[in-house]
């Protein structure tokens, strides 16, 4: 595991390179979701898949830009990763992300056994689930990762990012997101789940709301590499993750690129959206 995290660092310090110095145009191609993929998506795969089947643990890797798995003769981990998480936002300059899923024996919630993920923004940041969440720094002049705190999020926050298109909501999701803003939660939403994740979590609460939408009943978010990753990680932190019934880390991925509703957040808010869904 530890051989994977230290990959992973490699992994972050090209793609922030990338990032800074490539083309951040589109592709003509679309990957294996139907997405319009950016240059730097292409680029960021590459990278990572450069480095994962270099590491003789890993045995096999799934990537999100990708349609079936690349296997090895070696290893004990798969790993299902999300390149360049909110990709679209390059070329306005917000904040993007890598996500890693590290699994064993198969892509389904409980056969996760570690999660990590890395922010591009003013600085380069990487979180690490394991037994406990750790946050790491990088320092731009050693190129050394180094670790800043373990992170545990409260029982209730005061932040909120509430995601699909409103227009689609089911009319209880959209009374629950109006009922917690009365309250005094406080909008935050980018549009990239790495950045909008890791603030709930450095901000101590909250809750992050991916909805199944009349449009898009499952969701958008894709449960290998972006929503059991995160799912894990707010565990680890005192916190949550749910569909709206279950806990996340109970679903069964039915193929790769299988979605599901997902809520993020603290034990209050999490509540409120069982409180919401129950009997829907
Ligand atoms: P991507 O993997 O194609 O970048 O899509 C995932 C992103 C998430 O980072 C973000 O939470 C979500 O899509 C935003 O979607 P929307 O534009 O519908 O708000
Ligand atoms: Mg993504």
């Amino acid at each position: 595991m530890t051989e994977i995290i230290e990959s992973i660092k490699k992994i972050a310090l090209e793609i922030s390179e990338a990032i800074k110095t490539k083309d951040t145009g589109k592709m003509d191609t679309q990957n294996a979701c139907g997405d319009v993929q950016v240059k730097l998506d292409v680029i960021s795969d590459e990278i990572v898949e450069k480095y994962l089947l270099a590491t003789s643990s890993v045995k096999e890797i799934m990537s999100e830009e990708k349609e079936a798995p690349v296997k090895k003769n070696e290893g004990k981990y798969l790993v299902a990763y999300d390149p360049l998480d909110g990709s679209s936002l390059i070329d306005v300059d917000l904040s993007v992300g890598s996500i890693f899923g590290i699994y064993e024996n198969g892509y389904n919630g409980e056969d996760i056994k570690a999660a990590a993920y890395v922010v591009y923004g003013p600085r380069v940041e990487m979180v690490v689930a394991r037994d406990v969440v750790e946050l790491f720094r990088l320092n731009e002049k050693t190129k050394e990762f180094e670790f800043v705190k373990e992170i545990k999020l409260d029982k209730k926050g005061k932040i909120l990012g509430p995601g699909g298109t409103q227009k689609y909501w089911y009319p209880y999701h959209k009374e629950m997101i109006d009922s917690l803003f009365k309250e005094g939660y406080r909008l935050r939403y980018s549009g990239g789940m790495v950045p909008d994740l890791h603030q709930i979590l450095l901000k101590s609460g909250g809750l992050f709301a991916y909805p199944g939408t009349e449009d898009k009943p499952k969701g958008k978010l894709r449960k290998l590499f972006e929503v059991f990753p995160f799912a894990f990680v707010y565990k680890k932190a005192g916190g949550f993750g749910v569909d709206g019934y279950n806990d996340l880390l109970t679903l069964k991925a039915e193929h790769y690129h299988d979605t599901t509703p997902c809520f993020f957040g603290s034990e209050y808010e999490i509540n409120r959206v069982l409180e919401t869904y129950k009997g829907r």
